[in-house]
């Protein structure tokens, strides 16, 4: 619970601090990597903007002695409604990449949803806070036999759900990246996504190719057949869309554009949250990613109506400047942040807040 009333809390640097931290300590390709968008990132900015564009308007003399952020999601009890998003190559900033990740993730209460390009497998990430709880993220891939096998190794694994992202029909393009690709070290492997023709393989964008183009609503079944585990659409930016996954079996949606990353010109997750959220009308959770870089950003997308956001590349940061401390000063700072713009809009408990805290600028 953040001890929003006490005056010797040092605040931390702000994550745009952080951001500027991280490029200090970052390799080269590392931060091109992580820091670009598709094209002219357009959309990778939009993300952030447009959350900007709803400001607050509080509520005064509610009773905010004793406010807490705590939530579920999925009937998994979190520390606050912040989930760590699938992000690849986490030792791309830190030697130990994802178990730093994880360990950051069980310290912080939150969920951690772990990329099937991460370089470290399932299991040692597993391994590494083997009492947290965790998400394994997939694409369906042309190979169902090998996606099949990953969705059946997670559960094995202890993972209590499967984030299937959907937004890989095709590989993106990437300018700021020479050659629009990407070369990761040649000593990164990839246990979750290289195929067993080539499992030392390190050309992440050719693995990309094997995500499969064909898929459809009618293969969301098949990630929960596979892994007996609920499945979160990751992906979905339209209210029509979301409905046909959840009739396709999805327990919970996903409002992302990857962090602008596969196609410019793509709506801000901002933009199009209320139009999600009222087609699905309760019927399940939905989460929200792209640009939120603060506690007053988290607060504005539940009271859009998401159940939790979901934090991309500010978790990388952390990871880089100060490996599993950073990584879990970046979930308890959006915590902190969250509990005090709450209070000092007279909502005690995430469940209170809505629209009515809101006044779009237009
Ligand atoms: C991603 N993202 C991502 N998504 C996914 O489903 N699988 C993946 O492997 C990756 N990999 C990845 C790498 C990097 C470096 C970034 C920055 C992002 C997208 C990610 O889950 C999330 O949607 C965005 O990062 C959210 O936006 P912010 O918080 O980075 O602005
Ligand atoms: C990316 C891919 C790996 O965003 O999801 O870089």
């Amino acid at each position: 619970m953040p001890e929003t009333n006490d005056p010797s809390r040092v605040f931390p640097p702000t994550l745009h601090d952080l951001e500027g931290a991280a490029e200090g300590v970052a390799s080269r390709e590392a931060w091109d990597y992580i820091a670009h968008g598709a094209g002219d990132e357009a959309t990778m900015r939009a993300n952030a903007d447009a959350w900007g564009r709803w400001r607050l308007r509080p509520h005064v003399l509610r009773d905010m002695s004793d406010v807490q952020v705590a939530t579920t999601v999925l009937g998994t009890a979190v520390s606050a409604p912040v989930l760590i998003a699938p992000t690849a190559m986490h030792r791309f900033v830190h030697d130990e990449g994802e178990r730093a990740t994880a360990r950051a993730a069980a310290r912080a209460g939150v969920v951690y949803v772990v990329s099937m390009a991460a370089t470290t497998s399932l299991e040692d990430v597993a391994a590494a806070a083997p009492d947290a709880p965790r998400w394994a993220q997939m694409y369906m891939l042309r190979d169902r036999g090998r996606t099949q096998a990953l969705a059946e190794r997670a559960a094995a694994a202890g993972y209590t759900a499967i984030v299937a992202s959907v937004d890989g029909a095709a590989v993106p393009r990437r300018s700021r990246l020479k050659g629009g690709a990407l070369v990761p070290p040649d000593w990164f492997r990839f246990p979750n996504l290289a195929g067993p023709d080539d499992p030392d393989s390190t050309d992440l964008m050719g693995m990309v190719s094997d995500f499969d183009p064909a898929t459809t609503f009618e293969d969301l079944g098949r990630f929960a057949e596979w892994s007996g585990l609920p499945v979160v659409v990751k992906g979905v930016m339209r209210g029509d869309d979301a409905v046909l996954c959840l009739d396709g079996g999805a327990a919970a949606i996903a409002v992302s554009n990857h962090g602008g990353r596969t196609l410019d010109g793509v709506a801000a997750t901002a933009e199009v949250l209320p139009e999600v959220v009222e087609a699905v009308d309760g019927r399940a959770e939905v989460y929200v990613d792209g640009g939120i870089r603060s506690g007053v950003d988290v607060l504005r997308a539940l009271c859009l109506g998401a159940r939790a956001v979901m934090i991309g590349r500010p978790v990388l940061w952390g990871l880089a400047v100060d490996g599993e401390d950073g990584a879990a000063e970046v979930v308890t700072q959006l915590a902190d942040e969250l509990g005090r713009a709450m209070a000092l809009c007279g909502r005690d408990r995430v469940e209170r807040v809505g629209t009515d805290l809101l006044l779009p600028v237009t």
